[in-house]
């Protein structure tokens, strides 16, 4: 019985003495016969603006928490399949189960290598990370970048999913709005969070006409109030018929008001610069993108017909 032990001990050992070398023959010619993008190692980092933390995060293969999955990971795991002690919490634990089987064997050791030498490429399913990111109170997260690549940001209590050049990345943000990114691991691997307070924005214009030309006077703007990213936010023209201009109208009709001398109208104007926004998702209904409604110039009869 000893024996059986000892000589499976030995293979062990064995063919630990003998991958490295394997490993840096393969390391030399696997730049060219590989992606241009190959590495020997993973990395992770994060950002947010400061709006946000950092609250957890997971990558896999990286046993040393030093956001690189590299040679030391991958001799400390060597150092534990031939009897190295080791206490690891919860984290290092699921960062060392490469395979995801709940268990750190050796097959979890040889995707290390086959990722290490590019026997493997990135992405690959089992090179996973996981990273969360708690808003500040009254924020939400509105944005997450990978390596400047914009994920799909789900509204509060969904999940939403991005493809980007092979990898997936998964979102879910909870009903307290904290964000939960799991992504296909790339070599390099840059997560940015950004936050909103959830304020939108409003513009109102009425048209003015300096003998035959038009042109749009800013009548009111501000900010119409705060909601959730992924809420759709409106304006409505009930909102400021009957509000006074402070002249009187040269027919004779009164001061001119919104919505009796200048009226709404859904299909006018529709250029580039100039059409009615009445409504947008919060995150997109932003001050340099604010929803617009334009009261266009009415002509004297209708005024009449209004006013009656
Ligand atoms: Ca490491």
């Amino acid at each position: 019985m000893k024996k059986r032990i000892l000589a499976s001990l030995m293979s062990v050992v064995m063919v630990l003495t003998m991958l490295p070398a394997a490993f840096a023959a393969e390391l030399n010619n696997s730049q060219d016969t590989f992606n241009t993008e190959y590495k020997n190692e993973i990395t992770l980092s994060y950002g947010t603006d400061g709006n946000g933390e950092i609250t957890e995060w997971m990558l896999k293969g990286d046993v040393t928490r030093d956001q690189h999955v590299s040679y030391s990971d991958i001799q400390i795991l060597e150092g534990i399949l031939i009897g190295d002690e080791f206490d690891w919490d919860e984290l290092e634990w699921e960062a060392a189960d490469v395979t995801g089987d709940n268990h750190y064997r050796y097959d979890d050791l040889s995707a290390l290598y086959s990722m290490s030498s590019g026997r493997i490429s990135l992405p690959e399913e089992h090179f996973t990370f996981r990273i969360i990111d708690k808003p500040n109170d009254g924020y939400w997260v509105s944005g997450i970048t990978v390596n400047g690549e914009k994920l799909n940001v789900p509204s509060v209590g969904s999940s939403a999913s991005t493809t980007i050049n092979g990898a997936e990345y998964k979102v879910d943000v909870d009903e307290e709005g904290i964000a939960t990114v799991i992504g296909q691991s790339l070599y390099q691997n840059d997560v940015e969070f950004t936050h909103s307070d959830g304020s939108w924005y409003y513009e109102v214009y009425y048209e003015y006409f300096e003998g035959v030309e038009a042109s749009w006077i800013r009548y009111e703007n501000g900010q119409g109030g705060k909601a959730a990213p992924s809420e759709t936010v409106a304006i409505a023209p009930e909102s400021w018929n009957g509000e006074e201009l402070g002249w009187d109208a040269i027919d004779g009709s009164g001061t001119e008001k919104l919505g009796t001398h200048y009226v709404y109208d859904p299909a006018y104007p529709d250029t580039d610069e100039h059409s009615q926004r009445l409504s947008a998702l919060c995150s997109e209904a932003t001050k340099d993108n604010p929803l617009k409604i334009y009261y266009r110039a009415a002509l004297h009869d209708v005024t009449y017909e209004y006013t009656g």
